[in-house]
Formats: structure tokens, sequence, C-alpha cells
């Protein structure tokens, strides 16, 4: 077979742009131990200059997410300055309220106005944050549920979100989305609040044109053809992010495109279909992951370059030759042409591709032979490590 040809695809594949999160550049782990890996980071600044080196091996991660309180600083306005001064910007912001005492039994949904109060505050912060460090997004995901039926109401509940969620709403900058995502368990394990898409679909459209859902690749019991998920929120135009990770099990957090790279293609593939990868396109492409066991830095790098193959691949179907199969009632043939392009090797076409724009051909080999993952474990040495969470 000879080597694919990517001249078709290559102004989508450098428009591409994956968000990269802070909190992988910290140390995460599993309630049995958090293993600590030489050179983390140690301050949401080194984080950001961690995601900065996977930008300048790649070109692919101009933005880093941020999760608020993880990275608190005193000066939002100094740590944009920090980010592009090392070449990337600084993209989504995180609420967090899922960590606090008092979100025990809840946040935007308790039944006690206090709690709501102090939920919706944190909000209100994060925009003020946002203003200072020029994000867009607005992103929630709420730990919210109930263990034991009978708990809560869980209809009082969905109407206390639609309440709060309004109010956050209504500060939003004309250029800023909420994006609302969800998770069908964890922490909760007897219902969620924002289980779903259709419930996340339910609560952005109350809210209105800027209100989006954020599709968790990791967050839908095992056998979800996330696929369809995919094709439906682009065709409601509701579907405004991703958050990248794959699992064997959970919410495993694990790199992109590691457990199972043919649901990737196939989610890719509906992206593409869907106007996704289109100039303008609204939907934007981050990752949320941990790396409890392995380099972060060589984590992400991996990470982004699973995601762009794949993206690569997905950009060859041939769609004329899908339509005409399928449009011929052609089974064997449709799913022939989908599984020519999954089987595509693109890899030596995409090295050659970086080459000629200055990039490294392998950027997982160009870091583990710079050096840089040594100088940062000597340089780091002192201090405390970044945890998941801080
Ligand atoms: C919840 C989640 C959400 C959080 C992140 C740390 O499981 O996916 O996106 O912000 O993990
Ligand atoms: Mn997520
Ligand atoms: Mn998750």
């Amino acid at each position: 077979m000879t080597a694919p040809r990517l001249d078709g695809i290559t102004d989508t594949l450098a428009r591409q742009a994956i968000e990269l999160p802070s909190w992988a550049f910290g140390n995460s782990g599993t309630r049995f131990k958090v293993f600590g890996t030489p050179g983390t980071a140690r301050t949401p600044q080194e984080k950001i200059a961690d995601a900065a080196t996977v930008h300048e091996l790649t070109g692919l991660a101009p933005t880093v997410a941020l999760h608020i309180p993880w990275d608190e600083v005193a000066d939002f306005a100094a740590l944009r300055a920090h980010a592009e001064g090392l070449g990337v910007q600084l993209g989504t912001v995180n609420s967090n309220t899922f960590q606090d005492e008092i979100y025990k039994f809840g946040s935007l949904a308790h039944s006690d106005p206090a709690v709501r109060r102090t939920a919706i505050d944190h909000h209100l912060r994060c925009l003020e944050i946002m203003a200072d460090t020029g994000s867009t997004d607005l992103k929630i995901w709420l730990a919210d549920g109930t263990n034991y039926p009978g708990q809560d109401s869980m209809r009082a509940r969905q109407d206390r979100i639609a309440d709060s969620l309004a109010e956050i709403y209504d500060q939003l900058a004309p250029d800023q989305r909420l994006v609302l995502e969800y998770k069908f368990f964890e922490p909760a394990f007897y219902h969620t609040d924002v289980p779903d898409w259709g419930t996340s679909y339910a609560q952005v459209c109350a809210l209105g044109e800027q209100a989006v859902t954020c599709l968790d690749t990791g967050h839908h019991a095992p056998g979800t053809n996330v696929e369809f998920i995919v094709m439906q929120l682009l065709r409601l135009g509701r579907l405004g992010s991703f958050d990248f990770n794959s699992r064997f099990y959970a919410d495993d957090d694990l790199i992109v495109g590691a457990a199972d790279p043919f649901q990737l293609f196939r989610i890719l593939h509906e992206v593409a279909v869907g106007g996704g990868f289109d100039e303008g396109s609204p939907v934007r492409f981050m990752l949320d992951q941990c790396h409890n066991i392995e380099d972060k830095i060589p984590g992400q790098l991996r990470s982004v370059l699973n995601v762009q193959e794949m993206t690569a691949r997905a950009l060859l179907v041939d769609r004329e030759a899908l339509g005409r199969a399928q449009a011929e009632h052609d089974v064997l043939g449709a799913n022939e042409v989908l599984m020519d392009a999954f089987q595509t090797d693109v890899r030596p076409a995409l090295a050659e591709w970086r080459a000629a724009r200055g990039f490294p051909a392998d950027p997982v080999r160009a870091y583990a032979e710079s050096g840089h993952q040594q100088h940062l474990a000597a340089q780091r040495a002192d201090g405390q490590q970044a945890g998941w969470g801080a």
C-alpha cells in the first residue's frame, strides 16, 4: 500500500487546536495513592510552562484550561502575560464546586439557598477571572447528586439547577459561553443531577444561545454509542466542546485514543461530517486527562498526537464513496470505506508534514532526546509538587 497523501486535508490539520488541562501537569492518582513524578510542576505558572512546551513541539496546543481554585493566583492578568510570553493563551475556565465541605449535599442544586448562593458566587468569580485571562468559555461540571433513592427530590433539584444556571448565564459577556458538562455517575452513585447529554441539552436550551454542552468521552456507561451523541448535538447546534480522554472501566482519564482508538476515529468522523472541523466552527477540543504513572509532558504530547493522527484518518474517509454505498444500501461496501480510512497509517505522512512546517517529525522522541525532563527534575527538586487539585 502506498503512503497516504494528505494534500486535501492539511488546511484542516493546520487549524487544529487542542486545549490542554493545567491539571494534567500536576500529580494525580487514585484514592489508593498519588505517586509523584520527578520534575512535576509546582505552581500554575509551571503548569503553563509545561503546556507551552507541548505546543512548541507540536503546534497543536495553543491554549491552556484553568481549574478554579486549583489554579488560583493573586493576579490573573499577570498569569495571562506569563502564558502569552511563553507562546500560549489561557483558555477555558473550569469551575469547581465539588471539594468544599459545604458542597457535601450539592452546589447549584442544594436545597439551602445559602449554599446555592456560595456556589453561584463562585461562578461569578470565575467570570471575573475570565475577564482578566481573556477566556471565553466557562465550563461547569457539577458533582451534584444523591446516593440513595428518596434522599432528595430529583425534580426539585433540577429546578434549582435551572434557576442557579440562569443567574450565572445572565452575567455572561456577549462573546462568552456557558458550557455544561454531563457525567452519568461519580461521585454520586444513585443519581447525578446532570447525568446525560439530554439533561445538559434541556438545561442549556432553556438558558439561551450562549449555552452549549460539553461531551467528556469518559462520562458514559460502557457500550454507549458516543458518536451518536456527537452527531445529535452537532445536528442540534449545541456541541460546545469535548473533554477527550479514554477509559476501560469508568472515568479513567487515560490518554485519549489509548483504550479504544476506533471509538476516537468514529467520533472524529462524526465531527467531520457535522462540520465540526470547518473554519469558524464553534466546537472546541480539549483534553481532560491525568497522568498517574507516566511523565506528564510526554503524556500530553502523545495525547495531542493521537488526536491529530485520528483526525487525519477521519478526514481521509472518502465521503463521496461512502454516500454512494449508503444510497445503494451496500452494507459491506459502506463499512469498507470507513474501515479503509481507519486502517490507514498516517504516521509517516504526518511526520513529513510536521518536519516541513519546522516541527520535530517525532515530537515525543525529540522531547526525550532534549534532556528537558531531566532539567525539570533538577530544577524543581525543592518545594511542593502540584497535585490533582492544587
Ligand atoms: C469530572 C471532570 C470535569 C472536571 C474534571 C477534573 O469528572 O471530567 O471535567 O472539571 O473532571
Ligand atoms: Mn471532564
Ligand atoms: Mn471526568
